[in-house]
C-alpha cells in the first residue's frame, strides 16, 4: 500500500502506513485518516516485523492524539511552583527565555549546570544527548542502569553486539526453544524492538519452552518448564545452567574450541556454581534446574528472549553475561532460530543517531566523564549519570549544585526512585523545563512546559533499535501548536550557536541527511515504507566478533581494568530474606514488579478512557492463602509498606506467585485527580525503593526484589487523600 501525503484533501479517506510508536516495539500499522482526522489506527498485514500484530495501546492512538488534555501550547509557570497556575507563551518566547537562561548559567557557572534528563528511548533520544554533548555538560541521565543498558554492557564484552532473539525463522529455521527469561512482552506487546505477536507465534511453534519467571505468566501456564525462582536470584540459576551444560557434556565443543577465549577458565570458575548450590539460593529443585538446561543445550536452535527483570539487579551485568556465555557454549550465537547478531540497514545505520547497536547515541555522549560531571567513574559500565545521583546532587550541592534541568519524555517522579528527593530537587532549581505530550505531577514543578508532539505528529527515520528494519513515519496530524522534540532542540541549539553539532538548516533536512546513502529522500523513504538488511548468519566464521579477540569472550580480560569481574559471578540483592534476615522480621514478603501493564506504556496513557476502563486501578498480586491469613479480599484496597514508605493498591488474588511474593505495578498517578500531584503519592510503586546497594558495574536498582509488608486498609476501601 503505498503511503501518502501528509496533508488528506477535506472529505477523503485515506489509509497511510506508519510505524506506531506507543511503546519500543517494530509494529508497521495503517493510519486511518478521514475528513483530515485520524480516525483509528490498525495493523499491517504486510509488515515483515509485525505481521498485522496491534496491541490496545497501538489502537488507542488516535485517542490519545486527540485527547482534550493533551498539551497544545508552551506555558509559563506564574504562581509558585506547584500552584498550578500558567500562562500561555509563544514558542518563540519560549525558546528566547530557555536561550537567555542557558547562556547566563554558561556563562556563570558552566556548561555543566545545565543537566538534561530524559526517559526512555524515543526517537529524540540520540538528540538530547547531542546537544548535551555541543553544549558542554556531561549531566545527562536516563533510565538505562536498570534498562537495557546492562545487557547491552554485556553483549559489548562478550560479542561486540547485542544478540536479538531470531523469531522470524528469516534464515530457514525457527526456534525449536524459546527460554523466555523475566520477559513478558507477549503479554504487554513489544519492547526492545522485538514484536509481542511475533514472539507469540515462536512460542507456538517451538517443542520447547523454557521460562524463567517467579510469577506463572501466559507463557508459563504452558511451558515445558517453568522456573518460579525466588526473585532477584537469576544470576546463580544462570550460573548453575551453564555449570549444567559443561557437568553433562553438553556444550558445542567446536564453538568453544574455535569460537571462544577462556573456555578452560570458565570450566574452572562455574566449579563450585553446581545445580544443588543455586537450588539452595533460587528455591529450584536441583533436578530442576538440570532438566532445563538439559532441554536448552540439546534442542536447537533455541534462541533467548530476554527482558527487563535481568537488568533490575546488584549483579544485572555479570546475569546477563552468564546468559550470553550460556547461548553461546551451547553453539547458539548468530544461528538462524538462534540469538542473532542482527544485520541492521547499513546507511541509516550509520547515520541515525542511535548509531551503535551496542549503546545508543553513543557517539554524542560526553566522550569522557569529565572531573566536574556529577558521578565521574563512579560506576565504570555506566556512560552518563545514574539516576539517583543526579537528583541528590541538587540537594546536596555535592560535588556542585546545577542551577537548571531540560527534561524530556520523563516523568520522573513515578517512574525513579528516590521520588520524595526528587520531589525535593524539582523545588530547588532555579530553572527547568519540561517537553511533555500531557501535564503530568513532574511537569507540574516545572517554569516552562512544553507541548510535544505524539508519533501521529512528527515524521521520523524510525530507527530506534536498528535490529530489522528502519520504518518510515509520516506526519499525518497537527494538534494546536504541538512541536517535534528535534524540532525544538534544533532551535534552542541554532540560537545556542551550536551549528557544529546542527549543521542542517531544518529537521527535514537532517532526515533526508541520515537517508542520504541509501538513494532516497524522506517522501521516497515513506513510499517505500521499510528498509531491511539482508541478513548473514555464522559471520564469526569469516569476520569473527566485535570484540579485542575476535572471540567470543568467555573470560573478557577488558573488564579486569575497570574492576569488574571478567568472569560472571552472583550477587544476592541488598534486600531479602537471606541478606537482610533482620528487615525481614518486620518485612515478611518479597516484594517484585509485576511487570509491564499491557494497557500502558509506564506512566502513560491513565487519561486515555478506552484504556483506564480496562484497567482502572493499580494492583497488587498476592497469593489468596497470604491474603487469607492478612484478612483481605480479592480486589480489596491494601496497604504495601517497605522501609522507604507505604502506598495503596488493590489485591489481586494470582496462586501463580509463591505466598511470600507480591508483584507490583509500577508507574501510578491518577490524571483525574487534583493538580499539582494528581495522586502519585498514594499508589507509585517507587516511592517504596530508597537507598540500597547498587550494582557496583552498572548502578542498577534491585527493582524485583526487595522487603515489604502488606496489610488491609480500613474496610478494604481505598483510602481518601
Ligand atoms: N505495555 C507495555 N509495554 C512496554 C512497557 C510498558 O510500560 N508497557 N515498557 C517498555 C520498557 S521501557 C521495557 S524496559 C520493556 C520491559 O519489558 P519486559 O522485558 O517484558 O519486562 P517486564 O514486563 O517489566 O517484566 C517481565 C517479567 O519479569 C518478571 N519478573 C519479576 N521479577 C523477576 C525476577 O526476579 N526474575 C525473573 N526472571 N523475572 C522476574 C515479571 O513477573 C514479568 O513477567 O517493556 C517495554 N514495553
Ligand atoms: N519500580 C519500577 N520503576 C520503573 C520500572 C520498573 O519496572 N519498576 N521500569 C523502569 C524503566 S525500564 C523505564 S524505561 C522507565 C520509564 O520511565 P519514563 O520514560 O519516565 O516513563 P513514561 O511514563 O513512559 O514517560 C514519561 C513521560 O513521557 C511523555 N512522553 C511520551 N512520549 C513523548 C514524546 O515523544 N515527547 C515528549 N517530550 N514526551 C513524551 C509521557 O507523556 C510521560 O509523561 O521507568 C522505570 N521505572
Ligand atoms: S506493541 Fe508497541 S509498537 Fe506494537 S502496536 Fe503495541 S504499542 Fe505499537
Ligand atoms: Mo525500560
Amino acid at each position: 500500500m503505498p503511503a501518502r501525503p501528509p496533508v488528506v484533501p477535506r472529505g477523503e479517506h485515506s489509509v497511510i502506513r506508519s510505524a506506531c510508536r506507543m511503546c519500543h516495539g517494530v509494529c508497521q500499522v495503517l493510519v486511518h485518516v478521514e475528513n483530515g482526522r485520524v480516525v483509528k489506527v490498525t495493523g499491517d498485514p504486510e509488515c515483515p516485523t509485525s505481521r498485522g500484530y496491534l496491541c490496545p495501546k497501538g489502537a488507542a492512538s488516535a485517542e490519545l492524539l486527540y485527547h482534550p488534555d493533551r498539551l497544545t501550547h508552551p506555558l509559563k509557570r506564574v504562581g509558585r511552583r506547584g500552584e498550578n497556575r500558567w500562562e500561555r507563551l509563544s514558542w518563540d518566547e519560549a525558546v528566547e527565555w530557555m536561550v537567555s537562561e542557558f547562556t547566563a548559567i554558561r556563562q556563570e557557572s558552566g556548561s555543566e549546570y545545565l543537566g538534561m534528563v530524559q526517559g526512555t528511548g524515543r526517537p529524540y533520544s540520540g538528540f538530547v544527548a547531542r546537544f548535551a554533548h555541543a553544549f558542554g555538560t556531561p549531566n545527562i541521565t536516563e533510565p538505562l542502569e536498570f534498562c537495557y543498558l546492562p545487557r547491552q554492557q554485556a553483549a559489548r564484552y562478550s560479542c561486540g553486539q547485542l544478540p536479538v532473539a531470531d523469531v522470524y525463522g528469516f534464515g530457514g529455521e525457527a526456534p525449536r526453544c524459546v527460554l523466555l527469561w523475566g520477559c513478558n512482552i507477549t503479554q504487554t506487546g513489544g519492547a526492545d524492538g522485538m514484536c509481542g505477536g511475533m514472539v507469540q507465534r515462536a512460542l507456538r511453534n517451538a517443542d520447547q519452552v523454557i521460562v524463567v519467571d517467579p510469577r506463572c505468566t501466559k507463557p508459563a501456564e504452558s511451558a515445558q518448564h517453568w522456573l518460579q525462582l525466588r526473585p532477584g536470584t537469576d544470576g546463580a540459576l544462570a550460573l548453575a545452567m551453564i555449570h549444567a551444560v559443561i557437568e553433562e557434556d553438553l556444550f558445542d565443543r567446536d564453538f568453544v574450541r574455535h569460537h571462544c577465549v577462556g573456555w578452560d577458565e570458565l570450566v574452572t570458575h562455574v566449579r563450585p556454581f553446581t545445580p544443588e548450590w543455586a537450588g539452595a539460593i533460587t528455591r529450584l529443585e536441583p533436578e530442576t534446574i538440570r532438566a532445563a538446561a538439559r532441554t536448552y543445550a540439546t534442542t536447537k536452535p533455541a534462541c533467548l528472549q530476554w527482558g527487563n527483570a535481568i537488568d533490575m539487579s546488584p549483579c544485572a551485568f555479570q546475569t546477563a553475561r552468564s546468559l550470553l556465555i550460556l547461548s553461546a557454549i551451547t553453539g547458539n550465537i548468530d544461528r538462524p532460530g538462534g540469538d542473532a547478531l542482527w544485520v541492521a540497514p547499513p546507511p541509516v545505520a550509520r547515520r541515525s543517531p542511535w548509531h551503535t547497536p551496542v549503546l545508543a547515541g553513543a557517539e554524542f555522549l560526553p566522550p569522557e566523564k569529565g572531573e566536574r560531571s556529577i558521578d565521574a567513574d563512579r560506576f565504570p559500565l555506566f556512560p552518563g549519570v545514574q539516576q539517583p545521583s543526579f537528583w541528590r546532587s541538587i540537594l546536596t550541592g555535592e560535588p556542585y549544585r546545577m542551577r537548571a534541568v531540560w527534561l524530556m519524555g520523563a516523568n520522573v517522579l513515578v517512574t525513579s526512585t528516590h521520588s520524595l528527593e526528587i520531589e525535593r530537587a524539582l523545588h530547588a532549581l532555579e530553572f527547568s523545563v519540561v517537553s511533555e505530550l500531557f501535564m503530568t505531577p513532574t511537569a507540574q514543578l516545572a517554569d516552562l512546559v512544553l507541548p510535544a508532539a505524539s508519533w501521529l505528529e512528527t515524521e521520523d527515520v524510525a530507527s530506534l533499535h536498528k535490529i530489522w528494519c528502519v520504518l518510515a513515519r509520516p506526519k499525518v496530524a497537527q494538534l494546536g501548536e504541538t512541536r517535534d522534540d528535534r524540532e525544538v532542540i534544533f532551535e534552542v541549539a541554532r540560537r545556542l550557536g551550536l551549528t557544529h553539532a546542527f549543521p542542517w538548516p531544518s529537521y527535514r533536512a537532517h532526515l533526508n541527511w541520515t537517508l542520504e546513502e541509501t538513494g532516497l529522500d524522506f517522501e521516497q523513504f515513506c513510499e517505500k515504507g521499510i528498509l531491511t538488511a539482508e541478513q548473514r548468519y555464522f559471520k564469526y566464521r569469516d569476520e569473527g566478533f566485535a570484540t579485542p579477540s575476535k572471540k567470543f569472550e568467555l573470560l573478557a580480560e577488558p573488564l579486569t581494568d575497570l574492576g569488574v569481574s571478567p568472569l560472571p559471578v552472583y550477587r544476592e540483592p541488598p534486600l531479602t530474606p537471606v541478606s537482610a534476615p533482620e528487615v525481614a522480621k518486620e518485612y515478611p514478603l518479597i516484594l517484585t514488579g509485576s511487570g509491564r501493564i499491557k494497557e500502558f506504556f509506564h506512566s502513560e496513557g491513565r487519561q486515555v478512557e478506552s484504556l483506564r476502563r480496562r484497567h482502572p486501578d493499580p494492583l497488587l498480586e498476592i497469593h489468596p492463602e497470604t491474603a487469607t491469613g492478612l484478612g483481605i479480599q480479592d480486589g480489596e484496597w491494601v496497604w504495601v509498606e517497605t522501609r522507604e514508605g507505604r502506598i495503596t493498591m488493590k489485591a489481586s488474588f494470582f496462586d501463580g506467585i509463591a505466598p511470600d511474593v507480591v508483584g507490583a505495578e509500577h508507574a501510578w498517578w491518577f490524571p483525574e485527580d487534583a493538580p499539582p500531584d494528581y495522586g502519585w503519592k498514594r499508589s507509585s510503586l517507587n516511592l517504596l525503593f530508597g537507598d540500597a546497594a547498587y550494582d557496583p558495574d552498572t548502578g542498577s536498582e534491585s527493582l524485583r526484589s526487595a522487603l515489604c509488608r502488606v496489610r488491609p486498609t480500613e474496610g478494604g476501601r481505598r483510602p481518601p487523600g
